[in-house]
């Protein structure tokens, strides 16, 4: 009863804390970057990822404002999407950050909000983005043009190939058109026909040719949200094809990638062909696998990954991008503000209820709160060795990072887990099998 009252304490006070982090970052925002796609929290200026802006943060951070019920935050986000967003310029954009920051954020915000201007923006960009899967093989170009449907660089990547089912369903289902479920569904199995004989696949693909170039087999940079829409198209529409996939996929990779050590278990990186090891990297990037697997039911698993997850954030006071977890020696030092240890600490703690997942959130958000602050907002460390930062606050901070940082704390009641399926970019979508 005590030990139920200490931690209903914590919890209150945690999340107060982590909306006041949230508004710091919003003010700073709205006062120095207002209409730029994201603020440099240093030198205390705008900055946007193209030509002009598409408003970025205000559309990635819309639905954490209403989870963290941040009302009126909620409101001006929602005046400056309306008032200056349009996709229609004559900019290549990057396909797979432009559909999970937006076409993610417009189709969450559609859906807790009800304003179907959010709808139709979601829509107008859908039908922008489509040309990019016109290749020889269905798996799209990186880069696609906003007005001409022009397109760019072949060399791709699962990740940037195979995470459009989630966001392309919901336009299936909100248009009634099949052609965006139908084109991403095609494109993810375009690259699970070519995984290799033991079920791996690579970091590399041409998208031309469908041939792999770089054959390193991993679960964190350009692969991971290639496995996590396979598991989560099922769970949002039901996908059996995509269940069955992503079984096969998780079992190679327990096979091959998965490692237990003293410190916790962790994932390697091989040769997708033979399973051999060629690198003993680990990242912030891979420590969402915890969370997969504690939602796909390998429980066990998860919460050994997630030992490992916590303990090169501790070993590191801050974890950082890509460390060598037999030496414990770094290979890429900083931290771009990545929500991936807190996310899978949110899955952990949502299905074992186990007090430890309170405490290793907690640890981890007093650390961002209290060591990426700055005057205007939040910024990324360059390295964690030497806590020098760097002058970049991404939008995932909003929508990611803070969101599950919040919702390890929140009332369950706040968010539902049997009715919501989370994108890779943090925003709910409704289960509408
Ligand atoms: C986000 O944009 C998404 O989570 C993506 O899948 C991976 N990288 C960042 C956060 O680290």
């Amino acid at each position: 009863m005590q030990a139920q009252h200490l931690s209903n304490e914590v919890k209150k006070v945690q999340c107060d804390a982590i909306i006041e982090a949230c508004r710091h970052a919003w003010n700073g925002y709205k006062q120095y970057a207002s209409g730029y796609d994201a603020l440099m929290p240093i030198s205390k200026k705008g900055q946007n990822w193209y030509s002009s802006s598409l408003l970025m943060t205000p559309v990635d951070a819309f639905d954490s404002f209403y989870l963290l019920k941040m009302k009126a935050e909620a409101d001006e986000a929602k005046k400056m999407i309306f008032q200056g967003l349009s996709f229609d310029k004559d900019m290549d954009v990057q396909l797979f950050e432009v559909s999970i920051r937006f076409l993610g954020g417009l189709l969450s915000s559609y859906e807790l909000d009800g304003d179907p201007r959010f709808l139709n923006l979601a829509r107008d960009l859908g039908k922008r983005l489509l040309p990019a899967f016109n290749s020889p093989t269905g798996m799209p170009y990186r880069y696609v043009n906003l007005q001409t449907g022009k397109t760019r660089d072949p060399l791709s990547n699962p990740a940037e190939i195979g995470t459009y089912l989630l966001e392309f369903g919901k336009l299936t289902q909100y248009t009634g058109d099949s052609i965006y479920y139908r084109t991403a569904k095609k494109a993810s199995f375009e690259v699970f026909k070519r995984r290799s004989k033991i079920g791996l696949v690579g970091t590399v693909i041409d998208v031309n040719t469908g041939t792999w170039v770089n054959t390193e087999s991993q679960i964190g940079a350009r692969i991971d949200s290639y496995y996590e829409y396979l598991y989560k198209a099922w769970l949002l529409f039901g996908d059996k094809e995509c269940k069955a996939a992503w079984e096969t996929s998780n079992d190679a990779i327990i096979k091959y990638l998965y490692v237990k050590t003293s410190k916790g278990a962790f994932f390697t990186r091989v040769d997708m062909n033979t399973g051999k090891e060629r690198q003993p990297l680990y990242g912030a990037l891979d420590a969402f696998y915890a969370g997969i697997l504690a939602l796909s039911g390998n429980l066990a698993l998860a919460e050994n990954i997630q030992q490992g997850n916590t303990y090169m954030w501790v070993k590191f006071h801050l974890e950082p991008e890509e460390f060598n977890f037999r030496n414990d020696s770094l290979t890429a030092a900083g931290y771009p503000l990545r929500p991936e240890n807190l996310e899978s600490c949110f899955y952990l703690y949502r299905i074992t209820k186990d007090e430890q997942y309170l405490r290793m959130g907690k640890r981890m958000t007093d650390d961002i709160l209290s060591k990426c602050r700055t005057a205007a907002g939040f910024a990324a460390v360059k390295d964690v060795r030497t806590m020098e930062m760097e002058d970049s606050m991404e939008s995932f901070f909003f929508a990611e990072t803070l969101k599950y940082a919040y919702l390890i704390f929140a009332p369950e009641s706040n968010l539902d887990l049997n009715k919501i399926v989370f994108t890779t970019e943090a925003h709910p979508l409704k289960i509408a099998r």
